[in-house]
C-alpha cells in the first residue's frame, strides 16, 4: 500500500491511453491497473529524482506555536481536541521523535502514529473534503464553505504540520534533524520518504474517521487523469473509508479556466472512480465545474476572459440584450406616443 503511494504519476495517461485502445477496452479493469502499475514502476527505476529542500527552518517554533494556535484560535468549532494538548511537552516530542536522527528513507510506517493519536480531534458528520491534485483550491474551498467542508489540513494534525519540510540525520545535523536537504516526493532513491509516511498515515486516519457524505475536488485538466491510482486520495482514503459510516460520495471535477478537458464526470478516470466507488457499496454523485470553484479560480485569476462578470450575459458588440430591449422597448414607446 505505502509502497504503491511512492510510485510517480504517470499512470492516469496510461490508463487514459489504454481506454482510448480496442485490445485494452477487453482487458478486466483490475488486470488493466494491475498492467500500468507494472509500467508505472519501470518508468519510476529509469527516472532520475533530485533531493528537495531541508528542513524548514525553526520548525520546532513553527509546530509548537501552530498547535497552540490551533488550540486557543484557529480550530474548529466542531474539531476540538478530546482533551488539550501541551504542544511544547507531548506535541512535539511526538513528531521529533518519529524523525530525528533517524534516516530519512527508512521511516517505519507507524512512526507518526503516536503523533496523530495525540493530535486526533472529533470531526463533523458530513463535509469531509478530500482531494488530488486541487491542494490550493481544496483549502479554499474548505475556507469558503462555512465550515460545511473541511479538508486535512484544517484538522488538528494537517493544520500543524502542512507546507513544512522535515527529516532527520543518523549522525551530524542539529538535534538529529537535516536543515541541507531532504528526500523529494517519490525520490526513487528513498524506500519510504518520511514525508510520504507522514502523508500517508495522516490521509488513512482522516478517511477513517470520515462520516455520512464526503467529496472529493479532483483536476479535471491535469494531464495525468483526475483520479489517479497511485494518489493518496487512491491508496490511502478511498479504501479506508468506513462503508458502515460513510453512504455518499460527491465528486468534484474541475477543470482548468483555460478550458483544457482530460476527464469529467462522464469520461476517463472519473469512471474508473465511480467503479471503484460502487465496488466499496457507497453512492456517488458527480458535478462538473461547481460555480465556488469557478469563483476561487476568478479571484486567482481575475484577468481571465472567462471571469469577464458579463461573460455569462448574451451580448451584442459588447451589449446586454437587456439594454438592447430596454432601449427599443423606449423608441417603441416614443414612436407611439408621437
Ligand atoms: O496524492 P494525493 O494528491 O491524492 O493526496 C491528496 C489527499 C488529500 O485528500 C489529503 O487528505 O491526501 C491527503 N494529503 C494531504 O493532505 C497533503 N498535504 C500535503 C496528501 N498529501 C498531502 N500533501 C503533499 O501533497 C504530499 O506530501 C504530496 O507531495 C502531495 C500529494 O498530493 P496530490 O498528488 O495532489
Amino acid at each position: 500500500m505505502l509502497f504503491e503511494s511512492l510510485l510517480p504519476n504517470f499512470v492516469g495517461p496510461l490508463v487514459l491511453a489504454c481506454l482510448a485502445t480496442p485490445t485494452c477496452r477487453g482487458e478486466s479493469l483490475a488486470s488493466v491497473l494491475k498492467r500500468v502499475d507494472d509500467e508505472d514502476f519501470a518508468a519510476r527505476v529509469n527516472g532520475d529524482r533530485a533531493a528537495g529542500p531541508g528542513t524548514t527552518l525553526d520548525i520546532k517554533e513553527i509546530v509548537i506555536g501552530r498547535c497552540w494556535d490551533y488550540q486557543r484560535v484557529i480550530g474548529m468549532k466542531e474539531g476540538k481536541p478530546l482533551s488539550e494538548v501541551d504542544c511544547n511537552g507531548t506535541a512535539w516530542p511526538a513528531f521529533v521523535n518519529a524523525f530525528a536522527y533517524k534516516s530519512p528513507c527508512s521511516t517505519p510506517e507507524d512512526a507518526f502514529s503516536n503523533f496523530i493519536k495525540i493530535m486526533t480531534v472529533s470531526l463533523p458528520v458530513n463535509g469531509t473534503l478530500f482531494w488530488s491534485g486541487t491542494k490550493n483550491l481544496a483549502l479554499m474551498y474548505s475556507e469558503l464553505s462555512g465550515g460545511t467542508m473541511f479538508s486535512l489540513e484544517l484538522t488538528f494534525f494537517g493544520y500543524t504540520v502542512n507546507g513544512l519540510t522535515w527529516c532527520g540525520k543518523h549522525t551530524g545535523g542539529i538535534h538529529g534533524i537535516n536543515y541541507d536537504s531532504c528526500p523529494s516526493f517519490g525520490d526513487q532513491s528513498c524506500q519510504s520518504p518520511v514525508s510520504t509516511v507522514f502523508w500517508g498515515s495522516a490521509s488513512m486516519s482522516f478517511a477513517r474517521q470520515a462520516r455520512g457524505s464526503i467529496s472529493v475536488l479532483l483536476d479535471g485538466s491535469d494531464p495525468r487523469g483526475a483520479f489517479r491510482n497511485n494518489s493518496f486520495f487512491a491508496t490511502m482514503e478511498l479504501p479506508n473509508l468506513d462503508t458502515a459510516m460513510v453512504d455518499l460520495v460527491n465528486i468534484i471535477v474541475v477543470h482548468d479556466l483555460d478550458g483544457h478537458i482530460v476527464d469529467t464526470c462522464d469520461n476517463g478516470t472519473i469512471l474508473i472512480l465511480k467503479d471503484r466507488i460502487i465496488q466499496r457499496g457507497l453512492q456517488w454523485k458527480c458535478k462538473d465545474d461547481p460555480k465556488l470553484a469557478k469563483l476561487i479560480q476568478c479571484t486567482e485569476n481575475p484577468d481571465n476572459e472567462k471571469c469577464n462578470l458579463t461573460s455569462g450575459v448574451n451580448t451584442l458588440h459588447g451589449r446586454s440584450w437587456n439594454f438592447i430591449v430596454l432601449t427599443l422597448l423606449a423608441s417603441l414607446w416614443m414612436i407611439w406616443t408621437c
